[in-house]
C-alpha cells in the first residue's frame, strides 16, 4: 500500500536544487517528487513527497539523518505532522481556466491537486503544467458518458461493457502517465434492473483492478447521495463497502466523501470506524452547502480527531464549491483545523 507522507526541513541557503534532491534521493529511495521553493523567500521551506515508510521507526531515522547544510550552522530539521490535503481542481479554483488552477493551487501552497475529467487536455500537456508548478496530480475519475442524457458513468450498465472498458483504459493510461495513485469509477445512474446493473457493476470493477493493480493503482467506489444524484446506482456507504467485499480485489476501496455519506446515512464518526479497512480516500465539503468546511451541520475538527484515531494516513480531497473567491475560502483551515502547513 502507498501512502504519503511530508516533511518539512528548511531551505538551504547555499544549495542548488539538483545537489539537494541527490541528497534526498541517497536517504529516501522511494522520493517521488521534491519541490524547492525559490531562494528568494526568506522563510522558504523544502517540501517533497514519498512513498510512506510504514515502520514509524524507519521514518524517524530518516528524518533524523537528514544532512544539515545550513549556513547558518547545525540546525535540527523540523519534522511537521501535516495533514495531506490535495486540492479537487474540478470544484476550486474555478474562476480560471483547468490549466491555470494548477498554478493557483501552488501558489496557495498546495501539492497535490485531483481533478475529475482532464482528458481534453492530452497527457504530455497536463504533465508539463504539473511539473512546472512543482504538483502532483493524486487522482480523477472515469468519463462521465452522456451528461445531458442524464448519465453518471456506465461501469454499471448492462450492454455497455465495451464503452467501460475504453473509458476505464483512457482513465488508467492518464492515471499512470501523470502519477495519480487513484482512480474514481463512476457507477452509473440506473433505469432498468438493479440486480442486473450490479452484477455489471462487479463484473467491470473486477476487471478493471486487475488491469490497475499492475501499475499500483487503487479503484474508488463512491456513494452519491440521492438529491444530487437521483437513481445512481450506489447511495450508501455500507452498501459500497459489501461491494468491495464482493469484489474482493486489494485494490477496490471506498471513497468516504463526508458530503455525501452524511447527506444519506450521518453517524459519520462510528461510520469511519466501521468502515476504517476499506477507505481508500477521504473528500469534505460543508453540509448541506457543499461550501467550505466551516459552517453547517458537520463538525469537521472532531472529523479529523476521528481520521486521526483510525489512523488514517491518506490524503484528503478538498472537494467543496467555495462561496467567493477559492483563496480567501481557504481561512477554514486557520479556524478549525491543526496541523496543516497553512497555519
Ligand atoms: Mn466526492
Amino acid at each position: 500500500m502507498i501512502n504519503t507522507i511530508e516533511f518539512q526541513i528548511p531551505l538551504l541557503t547555499n544549495s542548488n536544487d539538483n545537489l539537494f534532491c541527490v541528497c534526498l534521493s541517497s536517504i529516501t529511495p522511494m522520493l517521488l517528487s521534491c519541490k524547492v521553493v525559490p531562494k528568494d523567500r526568506p522563510q522558504a521551506l523544502v517540501n517533497l513527497t514519498a512513498n510512506a515508510f510504514t515502520d514509524k521507526t524507519r521514518k524517524a531515522r530518516t528524518v533524523a539523518s537528514l544532512p544539515d547544510h545550513s549556513a547558518d550552522g547545525p540546525q535540527a530539521p523540523r519534522l511537521k505532522r501535516m495533514r495531506n490535503y490535495t486540492a479537487n481542481i474540478s470544484f476550486l479554483f474555478a474562476d480560471r481556466p483547468f490549466l491555470d488552477r494548477i498554478d493557483a493551487a501552488e501558489k496557495c501552497g498546495f501539492t497535490h491537486v485531483e481533478c475529475h475529467f482532464p482528458y481534453q487536455f492530452p497527457i504530455e500537456v497536463l504533465k508539463a503544467r504539473l511539473a512546472n508548478a512543482g504538483v502532483s496530480l493524486t487522482g480523477l475519475n472515469t468519463v462521465p458518458g452522456d451528461i445531458k442524457a442524464g448519465e453518471w458513468g456506465v461501469a454499471a450498465l448492462p450492454g455497455r461493457e465495451a464503452e467501460f472498458r475504453r473509458d476505464f483504459d483512457q482513465a488508467l493510461s492518464y492515471a499512470a502517465a501523470l502519477g495519480a495513485s487513484v482512480i474514481h469509477v463512476m457507477a452509473g445512474v440506473i433505469s432498468g434492473n438493479r440486480g442486473q446493473a450490479l452484477k455489471t457493476y462487479i463484473s467491470n470493477l473486477r476487471m478493471a483492478a486487475r488491469l490497475a493493480a499492475p501499475k499500483g493503482i487503487t479503484l474508488l467506489l463512491e456513494p452519491l447521495n440521492t438529491r444530487d444524484m437521483p437513481h445512481y446506482l450506489v447511495s450508501r456507504s455500507d452498501d459500497i463497502v459489501s461491494i468491495v467485499k464482493d469484489i474482493d480485489e486489494p485494490n477496490v476501496k471506498l471513497l468516504f466523501d463526508v458530503y455525501h455519506i452524511q447527506i444519506m446515512e450521518g453517524d459519520l464518526i462510528k461510520r469511519l470506524e466501521k468502515h476504517r479497512d476499506s477507505i481508500g480516500h477521504v473528500q469534505i465539503a460543508a453540509v448541506p452547502s457543499r461550501a467550505e468546511p466551516d459552517e453547517g451541520e458537520v463538525n469537521f475538527s472532531a472529523i479529523f480527531r476521528a481520521l486521526d484515531a483510525i489512523d488514517y494516513r491518506g490524503l484528503i480531497g478538498l472537494e467543496y464549491k467555495p462561496r467567493g473567491r477559492t483563496e480567501d475560502g481557504l481561512s477554514w483551515m486557520k479556524k478549525s483545523c491543526s496541523g496543516t502547513r497553512f497555519t
